[in-house]
């Protein structure tokens, strides 16, 4: 059963620990879970303060919807440099999440729009329930993507989807984003959080060097030229095979006490 964790954080947010996963709930659903300044700096304290003992994160949003992004109301009197500084508080906060300690599994519902599918893209497993949509309404309003959007979607989705939906306003649907890579399950509503604390208790499980190299070194090889990634991969797969967890973990199997390889 989940119990409280002890971290400091906003009304917005809760947090929770089952195990070795940390529950980090968005929690503002009469705003539909917008984003205000003090949520930000609540997500960035809640993934520099996660515990020892904890081996992943599962995010959810409370409510009809996973998250409608910015807070509109906040948007009023910035001029241009404290624009860039709003935009670098995202940076900073949502980088925890992508490079943070333990991976982010993040369970999707309702609308996933603007700063909410940026906050989505820096999970590193994303579930969606069957109500999930996707947008970028920001072409709409008058403002552009601050969140690391520009740099994660495409990387997800494609240049060509992400200006399509930001200059025409287009949405896409829970199937839609499974068929195109944004989730990599689909479930129906109201299983997400099962199927995302069954998958966050079994990324906890692994070496925690292999989550190490999954989040640190994989994303960061597939930007690299391929002589690079190859130099960098070599290094990685000998540092996470040197480690004894790994060593215990591969003797397990010869002694034929690790389970096998099954189809799902
Ligand atoms: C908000 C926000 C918000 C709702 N900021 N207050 N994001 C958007 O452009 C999405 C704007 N929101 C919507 O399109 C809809 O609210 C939803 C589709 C998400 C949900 O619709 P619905 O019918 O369930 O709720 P609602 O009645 O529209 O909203 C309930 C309340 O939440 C209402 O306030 P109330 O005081 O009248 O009760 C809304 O005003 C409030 N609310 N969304 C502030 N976003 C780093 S850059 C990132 C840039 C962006 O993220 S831009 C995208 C902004």
């Amino acid at each position: 059963m989940a119990e409280r964790l002890a971290i400091k954080l906003p009304s917005s947010l809760v947090a929770e620990r089952d195990g070795a996963v940390a529950i980090l709930r968005l929690n503002r659903p009469q705003k539909r879970n917008a984003f205000d300044d003090e949520t930000i700096l609540g997500i960035e304290q809640f993934f520099t303060s996660l515990p020892d003992g904890i081996g992943a994160v599962l995010l959810v949003g409370e409510g009809e919807h996973f998250s409608a992004g910015l807070d509109l109301s906040e948007l009023s009197e910035r001029d241009v440099t404290q624009g860039i500084a709003h935009s670098g508080l995202w940076h900073r906060a949502f980088g925890k999440i992508q490079f943070g300690k333990v991976p982010v599994i993040a369970v999707l519902h309702g609308a996933v729009v603007g700063g909410g599918l940026e906050l989505a893209a820096a999970a590193h497993i994303r579930i969606a329930e069957s109500s999930a949509y996707y947008a970028l309404p920001e072409g709409s309003r008058g403002i552009y993507v601050g969140g690391g959007g520009s740099v994660r979607l495409p990387r997800l989705i494609g240049v060509a989807r992400m200006m399509d939906m930001m200059l025409t306003g287009r949405t896409y649907s829970a199937d839609e984003g499974q068929a195109m890579g944004l989730t990599t399950y689909l479930v129906e509503p109201g299983g997400g959080f099962a199927k995302g604390l069954e998958l966050a208790k079994r990324v906890a499980g692994n070496a925690p060097l292999t989550n190490f190299a999954v989040m640190q070194a994989l994303p960061r090889i597939a930007e690299m030229d391929p002589a690079s990634g190859y130099a960098v991969e070599a290094l990685m797969s000998a540092i996470a095979q040197a480690d004894p967890d790994a060593k215990a973990r591969l003797k397990d199997f010869l002694e034929k006490r690790a389970p096998k390889v099954t189809r799902s």
